[in-house]
């Protein structure tokens, strides 16, 4: 039987390259996010591939997730991977200028409804038992800190010491949970973060040969692919333009 993968957040960037992705390996998918028409849309196309269940749901809502979750069909039900992708970052002000309806929105996406995800569809990872395994969406923002990453950068750290503390809760089941890290990738969510403002976008990433969609997807498929015995538990990635820089001191 094929395997079949859950993705949070397919409407765009690396949850739909991770769609497309795993439909060429050959793996069943389970879609979802809040826009329905490209939901839609890339599970029409990807049908011809593979077995696709597109669910138009947004992460935060609890109860919403907690009935599509027990509502799945029979042959989606049994799992083998969770993609917790969904997730995004509003704003880069200075903390003390931000808006609280920002930082609310991103504890609950990034946060809040990557643990309902996981905890609902845990059981049926448990069930699969070995070579069963989650993939969540840390940043380095989550690692470093850099100024205006206040919230967004908290909520990742957040997602990487709970993969890890799963680690612990889930030895024995042959669950796998690995937190993945990237730096600069193009993809729509620096549209998001900056409103919409497509000169920003096009600033961030000018000249900077950022890592793709698809560059995600790939590491991430091949991170569930590897022997049922071993655990990759974090992987930052960064593009080969991307570095540290100096501390700063802000002189009087
Ligand atoms: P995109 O903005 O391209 O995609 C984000 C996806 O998340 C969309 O499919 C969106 O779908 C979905 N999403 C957002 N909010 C919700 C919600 N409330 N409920 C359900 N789905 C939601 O960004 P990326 O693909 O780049 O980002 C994916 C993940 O990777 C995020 O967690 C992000 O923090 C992380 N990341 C991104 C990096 C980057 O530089 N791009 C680097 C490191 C990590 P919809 O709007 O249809 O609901
Ligand atoms: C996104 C990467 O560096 O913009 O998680 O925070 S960064």
């Amino acid at each position: 039987m094929q395997p079949t993968v859950f993705i949070t957040g397919a409407t765009s960037g690396f949850g739909e390259a991770c769609a497309r992705r795993f439909a060429t390996a050959g793996w069943s998918l389970i879609i979802s996010g809040r826009r329905s028409e490209r939901l839609q849309a890339l599970a029409d196309e990807l049908a011809a591939q593979t077995d696709v269940l597109p669910l138009v749901l947004d992460v935060r809502d609890r109860s919403a997730m907690e009935t599509a979750i027990a509502n799945l069909p029979p042959r989606f039900a049994s799992l083998r991977a969770l993609v917790n992708n969904a997730g995004l970052a509003l704003g880069s002000d200075p903390a003390q200028d931000c808006d609280l309806d920002h930082w609310e929105t991103m504890v609950d996406t990034n946060i809040k409804g990557l643990l309902y995800a996981t905890r609902l569809l845990l059981p049926r990872l448990i069930a699969h038992g070995a070579g069963a395994g989650i993939v969540n969406l840390g940043s380095i923002a989550g690692n470093w800190p850099y100024p205006g990453s206040h919230v967004y950068g908290a909520s990742k750290a957040f997602v990487r010491q709970f993969s890890l503390n799963l680690r612990c809760d889930l030895q024995g089941t042959g669950v796998r949970v690995t937190n993945l890290e990237p730096g600069l990738c193009e993809s729509e969510f620096s549209l998001v973060r900056f409103a919409g403002d497509q000169a920003r976008y096009d600033a961030i990433y000018e000249g900077a040969n950022a890592i793709q969609p698809a560059d995600i997807a790939e590491t991430i498929l091949w991170i569930l692919q590897q022997p049922a015995h071993l655990n990759i538990n974090s992987l930052e990635l960064m593009p080969v333009s991307q570095a540290w820089n100096n501390f700063a001191i802000h002189r009087a």
